[in-house]
Formats: C-alpha cells, structure tokens, sequence
C-alpha cells in the first residue's frame, strides 16, 4: 500500500473535529493541565462522568516536570504517596512521612491514566473568557494559544459545561478573568482574588486542600489556584498538597452531578 499524504490529513482533520464536536457539550470542564487539573480529570471521567481537559501548552504536567529547581524529582507526603500508588507511580522512602517520585513517571503516568479513563484532552487551546448566565458560569471561551500569542485579531469558539476547575496554577486564571469581567464578588472572605502568600511548606499543603472549593456559582478551584485566590502560601515542589487537591475537587463534584 502507498502513503497517500492527504489522506493522512482528512484523518487528522476529521478525527479531531469530531471529538471537539464531541466535546461542545460536557460536565466537566478543567482548565490546565498541570497536576491538579490531571488528578481531577482522572477521578471525575473513572466516575463516567464527561470530563475536557484545556490545556495551553504543548505539554500537559505543568510545573511537575521540573521537579525543584529543574532537579526533577518530586516529594510527597503519606497522603500524596496514597494517590500515587492509585496511579501505580513509584515512590522511594526518603524519610518518615517524605518520599519522592521520578517527576517524569509521575506527569507521564497521570496523563496517560487520565486520557485512559476518558478524559478528553485538548493542548494548545487557552481558555480567555467564560460564560456566564444569570450569575452562574456555564461555559469557557477558547482559543488557539498560538491566535493568543501572536495578538491575532480571532473570535474565538464556546463549550458548555456543569462545572469548571481552576487549575490553572499560580495566575488562578479562571478566577482573575470572572472577577476582572463580571462585576461580580468571588465566594472568598474578600470578594476578589486575595493573592499567593510566602513559602511556607506545612501551611500551604494544608491551605490547597483545606481551599479546594467552590469559590463561584458552578466553579471550583484546584490545586495553586487555591493559594492565590484564598491568600494562602505557596509551598514549593512538594506536590502532595495538588494530587490531594485533585482528588478533592472530583469528589466534590460528583457529590453536586
Ligand atoms: C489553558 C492554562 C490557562 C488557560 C494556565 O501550574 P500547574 O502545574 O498547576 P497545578 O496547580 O496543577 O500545580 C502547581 C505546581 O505545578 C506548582 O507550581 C507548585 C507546587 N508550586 C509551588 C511553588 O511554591 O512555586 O499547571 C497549570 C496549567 C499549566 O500547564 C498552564 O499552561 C495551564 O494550566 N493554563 N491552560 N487556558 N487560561 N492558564
């Protein structure tokens, strides 16, 4: 058989499009890809519920795959380690209650099991708008990165969806946009995005978790975005505070779908 260098094109382009067409409509929609946005996207679409995943980049993992200080590593905690071992993601002792993970196995793994379960993933895509219809968001407004990047003058295309994640890490991107646009005030004890506090390990795990909630009619935060919309520490490369929090923010939701 002969390679016929257009039909590889009708199949991309025809693949593609019928499952973004496929994708116009779902209940739950996460924006990053970073390790929050995959723990959450693997817990909701095991649960058969109808998960996209919108992730800027090229790559999906975020901040993971750079470990700490591009020593790439990671170190969990016995609660991170639990979900890691969910994933079947090896992990080595390190000291009591710290090990570490081959950041590499750990975003590759996730990913993989994520798409697996269902997930529906689209790189490349930024989402630059939501929906919103009598105080509810109901929807996100994409476009290529690329449109975004190169300040292209291009309307972009609408999903519709039950709930949308923030896990868009430290910008909390979703949240900056809904407070910027909407006039209206987040469910936080200010109203707006309070901003990521210092480094302080111990109390910024416990502020992801304890922050991964609904901060706006049909929205919830995971992950970094915790810290910067509910003003809690940043915590640097131990990551057990972000699979917790994606484990968090999918069963939260399921309890409301
Ligand atoms: C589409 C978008 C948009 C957008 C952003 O930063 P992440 O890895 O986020 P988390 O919360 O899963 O993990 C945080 C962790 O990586 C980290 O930074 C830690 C632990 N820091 C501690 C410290 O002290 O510094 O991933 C977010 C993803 C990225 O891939 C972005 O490209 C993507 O979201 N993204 N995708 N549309 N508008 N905004």
């Amino acid at each position: 058989m002969k390679l016929d260098d257009v039909l590889i094109s009708k199949a991309i382009i025809e693949r593609f499009s019928a499952k973004l067409v496929d994708c116009l409509e779902s209940d739950v929609a996460v924006v990053g890809g970073g390790p929050a946005g995959l723990v959450a996207a693997y817990y909701l679409a095991r649960a058969g519920k109808r998960v996209i995943l919108i992730e800027r980049k090229t790559a999906v993992g975020g901040g993971m795959w750079g470990g700490g200080m591009m020593f790439n590593q990671i170190v969990v905690q016995q609660y991170g380690k639990a979900i890691l071992d969910d994933f079947d993601v090896r992990t080595e002792p390190f000291a009591e209650g710290y090990y570490t993970a081959d950041s590499i196995e750990a975003v590759s793994t996730i990913c993989s099991k994520a798409v697996k379960a269902g997930a529906r993933v689209f790189n490349l895509i930024s989402v630059e708008d939501v929906m919103l219809s009598e105080g509810r968001v109901t929807g996100l407004v994409l476009n290529w990165s690329a449109v975004m990047t190169a300040g292209l003058h291009v309307d972009p295309l609408t999903i519709r969806t039950g709930f949308v994640i923030d896990a868009t890490g430290h910008p909390a991107e979703v949240a900056t946009l809904i407070e910027r646009k909407s006039g209206e005030k987040l469910d936080t004890p200010t109203g707006v995005v309070i901003g990521e506090r210092p480094m302080c390990a111990e109390a910024g795990e416990r502020a992801t978790v304890e922050n991964t909630r609904e901060f706006f009619p049909g929205v919830f935060a995971a992950g970094m975005s915790c810290n910067a919309i509910f003003g809690g520490p940043r915590m640097g490369p131990v990551f057990g505070g972000m699979l917790m929090s994606g484990k968090k923010v999918a069963e939260l939701i399921m309890q409301r779908a």
